[in-house]
């Protein structure tokens, strides 16, 4: 195994230390969302205890105080994501209103009627939706990049997917139902060659990879604090500042507008143009956290630690007869979705918890990935970097258990 000091790791995070049904918690439920660090719990306490105030616009010292916190988580997160500009960090809910806000604001303004949106067959519901309102609203169309039964997105058929009428790709770094790393970067060179720009949906990637947005050359990029070990509600959109310049905004209201009178408003600058009303400002700042947690561990180490768990779990599952898992590419994150033979995923995930396994059993929010693979749904394990070889084999013999009652 890697060189990750696990167990000083886990006496970060309160909520593992619990029993559930009178057994040590085991939680595999990370792509879903992942639990919180003392360090991250604590800013957010920290502020609403001792600097709590609205932010921006104050010229009291709460104010001051809350407002440097959140611009100092700004400026945390443009260094996670290696972005040029503070600019370009837009504050919203998660990756599903990035998306959102990009179909709504740069689809509306650069996409009509017979366009083409290039996504994928294992996107997210929250990278197929907003794009479809988006094509019922303009009159454009979707085309969607097929996959293997391995899981791996076939990149001729992207190729040949171009064409004059193709305006936008919006693909996920990394599926949340098969764990497949998909070829990014190759893929915005190919899009670029054709002068057309791409989303990432980094919702799955972010926790487990470093990002680059200046190395990838992605052109907007989305994640959810959730997963990152920090606090559900707020998120991340990165724009280039050139195409976020150009974008109408999202919605109106507070600190988003420079000048108010009832025959023109003025727009804010970047990036507060895109972040109408006050803000989760707690939460920002304990999105800061998250990420100064992360980088104080360090990406590579994470993601070294959690390929071993990912590689360890597939050869154990792998000797159980009847488990069948779906999605093998051969670059994967620590995402196990698999189904058993005569068990429904549903009575996995009911029986694990039992003996105290949190796991995901459901569609994940996939169900195109479900219907390709002819499953009503799937199992899905997925790891974070404090779980532990142990976990997995409690995990191992918890399914042959199962499998016991069920045949
Ligand atoms: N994109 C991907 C790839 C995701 O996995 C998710 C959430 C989203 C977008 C949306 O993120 P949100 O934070 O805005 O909800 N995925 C999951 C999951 O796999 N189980 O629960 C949520």
């Amino acid at each position: 195994m890697s060189a990750l000091d696990v167990l000083s790791i886990r006496k970060d995070f309160p909520i593992l230390t619990q029993k559930i049904r009178e057994k040590p918690l085991i939680y595999l439920d990370n792509a879903a969302s992942s639990q919180k660090p003392d360090s991250v719990i604590d800013a957010i306490s920290n502020n609403y205890r001792f600097d709590y105030a609205n932010i921006h616009r104050g010229v009291h010292t709460l104010s001051q105080r809350s407002t440097d916190s959140f611009e100092g988580a700004r400026e945390k997160v443009r260094v996670f994501l290696n972005a040029e500009s503070v600019k370009e960090i837009i504050f919203i809910r998660g990756a599903t209103e990035g998306i959102n806000l990009i179909a709504q604001t740069y689809g509306r303004s650069n996409i009509g009627q017979d366009d083409e949106i290039i996504i994928t067959a294992m996107e997210h519901h929250a990278n197929i939706v907003p794009w479809q309102i988006l094509c019922e609203q303009t009159g454009a169309r979707l085309r969607v990049v097929p996959m293997t039964e391995r899981g791996e997105l076939i990149l001729d058929d992207y190729r040949s997917l171009f064409n004059s009428k193709t305006r936008l790709v919006s693909i996920a770094h990394m599926s949340n139902a098969l764990g497949t790393v998909n070829p990014v970067a190759e893929m915005i060179k190919t899009a670029h060659s054709h002068n057309v720009p791409v989303v990432l949906d980094g919702a799955q990637s972010a926790p487990h990879m470093t990002t680059d947005v200046r190395a990838l050359d992605c052109d907007f990029y989305v994640f959810s604090g959730h997963k990152l070990y920090g606090p559900a509600g707020i998120g991340v959109l990165y724009g280039k500042q050139a195409l976020l310049e150009a974008m109408p905004p999202y919605q109106g209201g507070g600190d988003m507008i420079r000048k108010v009178s009832f025959q023109k408003t003025e727009y804010n600058d970047l990036p507060y143009k895109f972040e109408a009303g006050t803000p989760a400002i707690a939460d920002v700042i304990g999105l800061g956290a998250a990420i100064d947690y992360i980088t104080g561990i360090g990406l590579d180490n994470i993601a070294a630690y959690e390929d071993d768990l990912l590689r360890y779990a597939t050869e154990q599952v792998n000797q159980i007869t009847g488990l069948r898992i779906i999605g093998e590419a051969a670059h994967k994150g620590a995402i196990l979705s698999f189904v058993l033979d005569g068990v429904h995923p549903h009575d996995i995930g009911t029986l694990l918890d039992t003996v105290g396994i949190a796991i995901r059993a459901g569609h994940h929010c996939a169900m195109p990935v479900m219907d390709f693979y002819q499953v009503p749904a799937t199992a899905r394990a997925s790891f974070a970097m404090y779980n532990t070889e142990q976990e997995i084999d409690v995990l191992v013999s918890a399914l042959k258990e199962l499998i016991k009652v069920f045949r």
